[in-house]
């Protein structure tokens, strides 16, 4: 059960729920034959509103924490990082509901399922979780791919403008065979509202956020996880974006 302390709204540590009925019936007749061929699952409404409530204050609270983050990323072929982050050791730190929920084997068994391979938590404590606000006008995520084979990238904040700004980018990496061995795809680009979430083979496809406009607000949770049995190569890219 979660809570909310009703004097300040703040959140008091209790466990954070979602929405596993999204995971258990996700409308995909078979989620890992389309996730190895796709990459991208979508999971829309996953996070129920009580959830996304605590998680905003969470967030709030541990805004001092924050790190502004303008620069370009140059092993990631010298793409732009306008965002405001907040890394995993911060996270378990302050936020320990968000590391249970993360560490939470009934998620991490259910996204198994939906991806076709058991799954086992990422090793590296920045990366494992983190959160990644953009804010300000211009404000990107750029392309990239991720050193973990898995992301569950949750909606806390989406813009709602009609431009459609703050979508989700993707496309094959350079060099790298279409996954699932299917026919290559050119760039998709996909939208979320707060609550949505999505699964992406984040290390196989490059993977973006287009610049936010002003006066809009997205703020995302990415979990990464790894595949049981293998490692990965790590990056510089979050040490750089979270610490
Ligand atoms: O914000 C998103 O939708 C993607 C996040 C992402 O790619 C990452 O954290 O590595
Ligand atoms: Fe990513």
């Amino acid at each position: 059960m979660s809570t909310v302390d009703d004097t300040h709204g703040r959140y008091t540590g209790q466990q954070l729920e979602l929405n596993y009925q999204v995971l258990y019936n996700s409308g995909l007749v078979d989620a890992p034959e389309h996730f190895d061929r796709c990459g991208y699952l979508p999971l829309d409404g996953l996070v129920p509103e009580a959830t996304l409530k605590l998680l905003r204050a969470e967030i709030d609270d541990l805004m001092p924490e924050a790190r502004r983050k303008d620069f370009v990323m140059e092993c990631m072929g010298g793409t732009p990082r306008h965002m405001t982050t907040l890394g995993g050791q911060i996270i378990s730190e302050h936020a320990p509901g968000v590391s249970a929920l993360y560490n939470d084997t009934r998620l991490r068994d259910a996204l198994g399922s939906l991806v076709g391979r058991p799954m086992v938590p990422a090793d590296d404590p920045v990366e494992r979780h983190v959160l990644n606000i953009l804010h300000r006008a211009g404000d990107t995520h750029g392309f990239h791919t991720d050193d973990y084979p898995v992301a569950l990238v949750m909606f806390v904040e989406s813009p709602r403008c009609p431009d459609g700004c703050g979508r989700l980018e993707f496309c094959p990496a350079a060099g790298d065979r279409p996954i699932g061995g299917g026919a290559p795809h050119g760039s998709m680009t996909k939208s979320h509202r707060a609550g949505d979430a999505y699964l992406l083979r984040s290390d196989k496809l490059q993977h973006r956020v287009q610049p936010i406009h002003d006066g809009c607000l997205r703020t995302v949770l990415n979990f990464a996880y790894g595949f049981e049995g293998e490692t990965v190569a790590p990056t510089p890219s979050a040490s750089l974006l979270y610490s």
